[in-house]
């Protein structure tokens, strides 16, 4: 693992896989989004042995190579296990501190959270970003809860000095009010893992959000 802590800073759209939304499936949506120029990618992969999640993710820790940070989704197990940039996880997945002391300080780690107290308190745990969820309605993640709405972002970004991810029901449309409402970075699932072509629609996203970045 090389520290690349600080490429948190410049993250723009952040890549999370999907393989049963996706139509080319996990491998192929990863090289297509390094390719087009996304930065940070995060394996969630909710079926199939610990096996095959250990020998996929080490395919994609090669396709993100230096420059794009992986992270393993829920798994602290098998970040460590392929040596990869970090992880992210969830309210209920193991207490934040816990995966800290397991995967030491020069790991990544983010954390789902869903208003101000739990961005709070999830600085003050050691993440290194959260993503805020859900920021749309979604039907990608079933126990997402209630949409928080883009005009609720900036609030939480106020509240924190670590990055605030955007997640939940994020497409090319709305993603200007996202980036508008104070998110560093967004996340789009379905929007861009069900596409046909994945470069494409990752350098859109790219595009969209540099752009509404120079004017805001
Ligand atoms: N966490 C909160 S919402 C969500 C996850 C994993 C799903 C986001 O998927 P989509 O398709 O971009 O709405
Ligand atoms: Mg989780």
């Amino acid at each position: 693992m090389s520290n690349k802590r600080s490429l948190l800073e410049l993250i723009d759209f952040y890549l999370v896989t999907d393989s049963s939304l996706s139509r080319k499936g996990t491998l192929s949506d990863v090289g297509n989004a390094v390719e087009a120029g996304c930065r940070i990618v995060q394996y969630r992969e909710k079926s199939g042995s610990t096996r095959d999640m250990v020998l996929e993710a080490l395919q994609i820790k090669k396709q993100c190579g230096s420059e794009t940070i992986f992270l393993v989704n829920d798994r602290v197990d098998i970040a460590l296990a392929v040596d990869a940039d970090g992880v992210h996880i969830g309210q209920d997945d193991m207490p934040i501190t816990i995966a800290r002391s397991l995967l030491g300080e020069d790991r990544i780690i983010g954390l789902t959270v869903h208003n101000i107290t739990e961005a709070i308190e999830a600085e003050r745990n050691g993440a290194d970003y959260v993503g805020l969820s859900p920021i749309f309605n979604t039907s990608t993640k079933k126990d997402a809860g209630e949409s928080i709405g883009p005009q609720r972002i900036q609030e939480v970004k106020d509240a924190i000095s670590i990055p605030v991810v955007a997640i939940g029901g994020i497409d090319k449309q709305n993603c200007v009010e996202v980036i508008r409402g104070g998110a560093d970075s967004l996340v789009a699932i379905s929007a861009i893992v069900c596409s046909d072509d994945v470069k494409r629609e990752t350098k859109d996203f790219i595009d969209i959000i540099r752009k509404t970045r120079l004017k805001c």
